[in-house]
């Protein structure tokens, strides 16, 4: 079986992208287990530019097929924050349960049809030849009145495709994952790597 490289250190995303990606060809390996430690500075302008730096930055090391993950939330009431950003809204090392609170309440007072917004999720495959491919997916819905909700990470709580609906953490793995944006980008990026 092929070898590849997953490039991240998000625990949560590397559980899923681990069951969006079991039937393929490939085992999948985390950076920990592939044996290299490296420090990315995300400092693209896209979510394309940001995945390609982290896939490229291990295929540097490794010269191995390396995949990367580029994601995040856009808000459209405001002006698509936090965007690339999300990981680093408000400082890396706040939790998720404040970062939502504060989302929640800069959208106070803001009726539904105005609270649209999308994941999005670009995914990079750098090969063994240096060869470089991206996708990019999303997943369209609306941020919700409140937080709701236990599985899923980041801003899943507070995410509803539909506002009569449950939130992305109310959905299973397997529903999140035939939904989402890392889903439909890793289906995408396995044509690529047929
Ligand atoms: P790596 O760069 O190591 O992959 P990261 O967490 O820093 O890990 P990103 O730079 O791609 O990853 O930031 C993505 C952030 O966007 C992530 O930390 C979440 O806050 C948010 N996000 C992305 N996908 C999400 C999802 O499916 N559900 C909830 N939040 C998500």
């Amino acid at each position: 079986m092929k070898k590849l490289i997953f490039a991240t250190s998000n625990e949560e995303k590397m559980k899923e992208i681990r069951e969006i990606l079991a039937d393929g060809d490939y085992e999948i390996l985390s950076m920990a287990q592939a044996g290299f430690r490296v420090d990315v500075e995300e400092n693209g302008a896209t979510f394309e530019e940001n995945a390609r730096i982290k896939a490229q930055a291990v295929h540097d090391v490794s010269h191995t097929l390396v995949l990367a993950d580029d994601s995040g939330l856009e808000i459209d009431y405001l002006n698509k924050e936090p965007g690339i950003l999300s990981a680093r809204y408000m400082g890396e090392n706040t939790s998720y349960q404040v970062k939502n609170a504060k989302l929640l309440e800069r959208l106070q007072g803001i009726p539904m049809e105005r609270r649209t917004a999308r994941f999005v999720c670009a995914v990079a495959a750098v090969f063994e030849d240096g060869r470089c491919v991206t996708v990019r997916e999303t997943m369209e819905g609306y941020i919700g009145y409140e937080a709701r909700g236990d599985n899923g990470f980041g801003y899943d709580p507070i995410f509803y495709m539909d506002p009569e609906g449950p939130s992305n953490s109310q959905l299973s793995m397997e529903e999140k994952n035939r939904l989402s944006h890392r889903g439909k980008a890793l289906k995408a990026m396995k044509k690529e790597l047929l």
